[in-house]
């Protein structure tokens, strides 16, 4: 038995299916996960010294790639100061500086440790500050494990067939009300249905957790306007896209500006952050100013900040955006080609370092038609793929990364995997 075999038998009896998130089990595509014990660059090296090319770049923050030397550095000098203090420190203003400098719709921002937390404490936000209760999503869309959101979500809830999880009481899943994305009709009539009830619209602008569907021209102009019309609150979740597609998310990129961002992923550099922001009036009813109450122990960590600075630095002074564009673009292109070539019918929506893996002969614009994918295909290409040493996330319902550290070597290897695969 190889090590990571060892290592997930042994995992099985302590962790609850052996993962600390599930999407990790591969579930869905099957087989055996593999343990890393470390990573760099654009690399994994397994628990079986097996050298993978990731395109999960820890579902998103790895933008620099692994083990990046200046991330790396920025950890080690805060370190040498100490671990957590529990009282405001510097770091955390010069993060919340950054923040407001390069994300259109933060005039405040708070920090906290996960993506959960911070749409959790946006969507109470908009509750508090509108004094209304119900909460609309989009089928598909996820926004962590949040008690409101856990209905119809994508990500590893999709992924496990669970998307409306166990343990939500039925009172508070009412108050979430779930609609088609890419459907403006739809909203519309939501809130002409329940006048005066709806709170916000809580949406990833570019959804990337049922695999990656992109807005049709015009929507996410028009759930801003149906939002101003009814004195709702409009949250962008970026955790996803937050910094990646450019560095101020897809509010930067369509100048769709919310009233609140939930933010992740990169701005921790690897380490546990979250982050909501918006206009000051809505966020200065938060706690201690206001009635909205949100907290956390190790909300804005010195060494986690020290680690998102770095990264974020890098991104606004370097702006690798046009080069993670044409790498994206090489490989999609080439997929698209290669399947084409061999009468397999493939969707490979692409944006910026974001792409997908639809097996479909339609494009996919929501759910359901994501629903009606070829998963079998997907995770037949999935373990193929991984014998040759690339590795895609393990389910059709994600989406794959681009890091700066992914060369044309790599996208020559990784098309080559995939001609092999079909
Ligand atoms: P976390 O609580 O996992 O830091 O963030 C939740 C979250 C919120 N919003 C969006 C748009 C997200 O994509 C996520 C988390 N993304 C998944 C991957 N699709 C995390 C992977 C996992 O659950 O292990």
């Amino acid at each position: 038995m190889n090590k990571s075999h060892e290592l997930f038998s042994k995992a099985k009896k302590l962790i609850p299916g052996g993962v600390n998130s599930p999407v990790r089990a591969f579930r869905s595509v099957g087989g055996t996960p593999f343990f890393t014990k470390k990573a760099s660059g654009c690399r994994l090296t397994t628990a079986d010294d097996k050298e993978l090319i990731d395109y999960v770049c820890t579902w998103g923050p790895a933008i620099h790639g692994h083990d990046h030397p200046k991330i790396r550095e920025a950890i080690g000098d805060a370190l040498s100061h100490g671990t957590s203090f529990g009282t405001p420190g510097p770091a955390e203003v010069e993060m919340a500086e950054l923040l407001v400098e390069v994300v259109p719709s933060v005039e405040k921002v708070r920090m906290c440790n996960s993506g959960t937390e911070a749409t959790m404490s946006a969507i109470r936000l908009a509750r508090g500050y509108t004094g209304k209760d119900k909460i609309i999503k989009f089928a598909g869309c996820y926004h962590g494990h949040v008690d409101s959101l856990l209905v119809k979500a994508g990500s590893g809830a999709l992924t496990l067939g669970n998307p409306d999880s166990a343990g939500i009481p039925k009172s508070l899943a009412e108050e979430t009300v779930v609609l088609p994305f890419n459907d403006t009709k739809a909203v519309e009539q939501a809130f002409k249905s329940q006048p005066n009830q709806i709170a916000a619209i809580i949406v990833e602008p570019f959804p990337a957790n049922c695999g990656l569907i992109l807005p049709l021209p015009g929507y996410l102009e028009s759930l801003r306007r149906i939002c101003t019309e009814n004195n709702a609150i409009l949250i962008f979740d970026e955790v996803m896209t937050g910094f990646r597609l450019g560095i101020g998310g897809v509010q930067e990129l369509t100048q769709v500006i919310p009233d609140l961002t939930a933010m992740g992923k990169i701005i921790g550099g690897g380490l546990p952050v979250g982050a909501f922001g918006g206009k000051s009036e809505i966020m200065d009813q938060l706690a201690p100013l206001g009635p909205v109450y949100q907290a956390g122990t190790l909300s804005g960590n010195p060494l986690a900040m020290a680690a998102g600075i770095a990264s974020l630095k890098m991104l606004r002074d370097d702006a690798p955006y046009k080069h993670l564009e044409n790498t994206g673009q090489q490989l999609a292109n080439g997929l698209r080609e290669i399947a084409h070539d061999k009468g397999v019918p493939l969707q490979v929506p692409q944006i910026g370092s974001m792409y997908c893996l639809f097996f479909s002969e339609e494009k996919v614009n929501n759910y359901e038609q994501a629903l009606s994918c070829n998963h079998e295909s997907f995770n037949s290409v999935f373990h193929k793929m991984i014998e040759q040493g690339v590795y895609l996330p393990p389910s059709s319902y994600e989406t794959c990364f681009i890091s700066t550290k992914h060369t044309d070597h790599e996208v020559n290897h990784t098309l080559e995997a995939f001609s092999h695969s079909l």
